[in-house]
């Protein structure tokens, strides 16, 4: 299709601020014949357990990727959006009252843009998204790991009695069989836990554990060596919990944490991953009401900017 790739529009002829409100100005899906990459939004937060307001992040998140200059990417050296065609899909309309009925309708949105042949970035929303969209990736893929960039394991059991939430959803994800055994790892847990049991669990659920403290003795390299023996040639899907970053990276967020990662580094580490093997992606937990000058959805834009580069050099 490279012929006849239709690209965000020329920020040489309209200037970024101004244009098309897709995610990078990129064409909608109803724009184009076929597509390599589709950009979606989950515009949910029903789930979250602390601040509010991530339901407003695929909006923040848009808005933010007009300052993108997405032409050319000089440290992966690919021009992504003329090796693949990307598009932007829209919103899930997604229930504001009904974790379930919101989850089902990520579900059924997210597998229409799934195929061998059609990868997904999805744009959250708070973390429980991420379940719906799993589900959807398992359907195509059959079980996945998963690599996931967030200060919290998200293994919780239950919360205030609710079994899908923001900090819940990777342990039932365990329960319905969509992880493969063992393969998946976390990157960036910090913060004090409710009880010292929540690390012995998570380690049934397939998961090695990278934490935000272990990065300074690791480094780039050794984190991204472990990821790819974890993954090894099997079918992964990335999660990035944006608070991952240090909130002074990404003050808008539901529950930040301090001593996280620069973006430069949570950037060197993106850019290294494996790339043939991943079969989707999201960016979740921006809250833009608790957001100053667009750095969390900058933030998030640029990694969003960062995966779809990935999938270009994949492809
Ligand atoms: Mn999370």
């Amino acid at each position: 299709m490279s012929e006849n790739i239709i690209g965000p529009v020329d920020g040489t002829k309209v200037p970024r601020f101004a244009g098309e409100s897709t995610f990078a100005r990129l064409p909608r899906i109803d724009q184009v014949s076929d597509y390599d990459v589709a950009v979606l939004g989950a515009p949910f937060d029903g789930g979250v357990s602390f601040r509010p307001g991530a339901r407003f992040g695929p909006t923040a998140i848009r808005q933010a990727s007009r300052h993108l200059r997405p032409a050319y990417h000089p440290d992966l050296q690919i021009a992504p959006f003329r090796t693949i065609q990307a598009v932007d899909a829209g919103d899930v309309p997604c229930n504001p009252f009904d974790i379930d009925s919101a989850l089902k309708q990520i579900n059924e949105v997210s597998a229409e843009y799934i195929s061998d042949s059609h990868k997904l970035v999805t744009l959250g929303g708070d973390h429980t998204i991420t379940l719906g969209i799993l589900r959807s990736m398992v359907a195509v893929h059959g079980p996945i790991a998963v690599i996931h960039f967030d200060a919290h394991l998200d293994t919780w059991d239950t919360y205030f009695g609710a079994e899908r939430t923001h900090g819940t959803f990777m342990r039932r994800a365990f329960e319905e069989g969509l992880l493969i055994e063992d393969s998946s790892l976390h990157v960036g847990i910090r913060g004090p836990l409710y009880d010292r049991s929540d690390l012995d669990d998570d380690k049934r659920f397939g998961f090695s554990t990278v934490r935000a403290s272990d990065f300074d003795r690791m480094g780039v390299d050794e984190v991204i060596g472990l990821a790819k023996q974890r993954v090894g040639d099997q079918p992964y899907y990335l999660s990035i919990d944006i608070d991952v970053l240090d909130p002074a990276f990404a003050p808008g967020t539901g529950t930040p944490e301090m001593g996280g990662f620069t973006s430069r580094e949570l950037l060197s580490m993106v850019r290294a991953l494996p790339r043939d093997q991943m079969v989707g992606a999201d960016i979740v937990e921006v809250s833009p009401a608790y957001d100053h000058a667009e750095i969390t959805s900058l933030a998030a834009a640029t990694l969003s900017y960062e995966i779809m580069s990935l999938m270009a050099l994949a492809k």
